[in-house]
């Protein structure tokens, strides 16, 4: 039966802005106070999905979330009405009305991990939305995120959709940022690479110093279980401590997978020899021979990766049984990781061709192509089930473009996160949106 990967795309919301509300994450950092063009980041999102859409891959889109969130902003003590609320959060609590207002919910590398039928004892696609607990902003995505999962993947003889893990630090779960999949052919059952930041359990190893790890072993763990996934096909490997350090704050900034492909930095893992060792004869018994493309830090340092987002790319497998890098044009920019790139298409190994977006929007704020995408592994009956609205054809681009157009404000300070006005043409945006992507009444202001 045939299988595809899907790529459902974060569409960015109308409060895109740059509120440095990630610590660790070096970029958001940086650009704390940046003005922020909420428009033109959701054209450069939209312009990915659909060029990838016309080049013959299976795109998908994913709604973005209502913010300011009003309920957060009541759970925190502010009452009175909408206006009111906006007006006392931002005299006193600033910080909490950016964390509250923040459009992050476009990373959707971070919605969610997935697990595909054919790796699940019970045959069923697996959804568990993360936690983001490591977060203020990111915590209060998942309820909003299984909501809108379950109304894309609606028929529960298929798809199993489970709640987010206890919001708990032993158990931080950023999604399938962390997570990759290996495997002969999207429908045939794989291999799953689970990547930790640290084992919360176990103090005597090494942690980073200076930044979080977002992601526990625990909370790999518990998601490999409730999916049901075979251990004899699992691997669980930890992220280097001092490259977390550097900027790594998840692990599709310093590697990336797809079919019998890794391409990563030499200091991604803690050790990955150890991790190679048991990846390579699990997948081999699955029927497939992992090829790893190692970078060596000399050729590009962890900085530069860091910088150019090399390996937040998309690895996106093409008829010829090829692979195409999807890159940000910040790769471009970078003498190192360009000259890198030519060394790889010309080689003669699996990635033969390079495509650049201009992300820069999202990039501000530590996000490339592939935080920008949910991966799905469907067959034909279980692509069949998903809710057609949320399928990229030539008719939604041109509605979702003129639906961008229309609402969307063409730049965004933080001091315009308290305007009332915000607040109404994104409910009013969102609520035309679910529309559109006929998901029905998913958003706290429809109920
Ligand atoms: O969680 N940035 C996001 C970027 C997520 C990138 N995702 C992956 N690597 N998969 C984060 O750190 C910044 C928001 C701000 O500072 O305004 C932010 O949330």
């Amino acid at each position: 039966m045939t299988s595809h990967e899907i790529n459902f795309d974060g569409l960015v919301g109308p409060t895109h802005n740059y509120a440095g509300l990630s610590f660790g994450n070096v970029a958001s950092s940086a650009n704390l106070n940046a003005p922020a063009f909420p428009r033109a980041a959701a054209l450069q999102g939209l312009a990915k999905m659909k060029a990838l859409h016309d080049r013959g891959f299976k795109q998908g889109v994913l709604a973005p979330q209502e913010r300011p969130c009003l309920s957060s902003l009541r759970q925190a003590g502010f009452t009175g009405s909408d206006t009111d609320i906006l007006a006392k959060a931002a005299k006193e609590a600033p910080a909490l009305l950016s964390a509250f207002s923040s459009a992050s919910s476009m990373w959707v590398a971070n919605a969610a991990t997935i697990s595909p039928s054919a790796d699940s004892a019970d045959g069923r696609v697996h959804f568990t939305p993360a936690n983001l607990n490591n977060k203020l902003h990111r915590s209060i995505e998942h309820p909003v995120t299984g909501r809108i999962l379950r109304a894309m993947f609606a028929d529960e003889a298929r798809f199993a959709h489970h709640p987010a893990l206890p919001g708990q630090m032993a158990f931080g779960d950023e999604g399938a940022a962390n997570h990759t999949r290996f495997c002969p052919d999207y429908g045939q059952p794989g291999v799953q690479l689970f990547v930790y930041g640290q084992a919360a359990f176990d103090p005597s190893r090494p942690r980073p110093q200076k930044f979080p790890a977002r992601q526990t072993l625990e909370a790999s763990q518990a998601i490999a279980r409730l999916h049901q996934l075979d251990p004899a096909a699992t691997v669980f490997a930890q992220q280097r401590p001092a490259t977390i350090d550097a900027g790594v704050f998840h692990n599709d900034v310093i590697a990336v997978g797809n079919g019998r492909l890794l391409f990563y930095h030499q200091l991604a893992f803690a050790d990955q020899k150890v991790m190679l060792d048991e990846l390579r004869p699990k997948l081999a018994s699955r029927g497939a021979e992992l090829v790893a493309i190692e970078v060596a830090d000399d050729e590009v340092g962890i900085a530069e990766a860091v910088k150019t987002y090399l390996f937040n790319s998309q690895l996106l497998s093409k008829p010829d049984g090829k692979m195409l890098l999807v890159v940000p044009e910040e790769c471009r920019q970078s003498a190192a990781v360009w000259s890198c790139l030519q060394r790889l298409m010309t080689s003669g190994g699996l990635i033969d061709e390079v495509l650049v977006f201009d992300l820069k929007q999202s990039m501000q704020n530590g996000g490339g192509p592939a935080c920008l995408r949910l991966r799905v592994a469907l067959t034909a009956t279980e692509l069949a089930a998903v809710n057609p609205g949320v399928l990229m054809s030539d008719t939604l681009y041109t509605r979702l473009h003129d639906w961008i157009s229309h609402h969307y404000r063409e730049e965004l300070r933080l001091s315009d996160l308290a305007d009332p006005a915000l607040l109404d043409e994104s409910r009013r945006a969102l609520d035309e949106l679910s529309g559109i992507l006929g998901l029905g009444a998913v958003y706290p202001f429809q109920q």
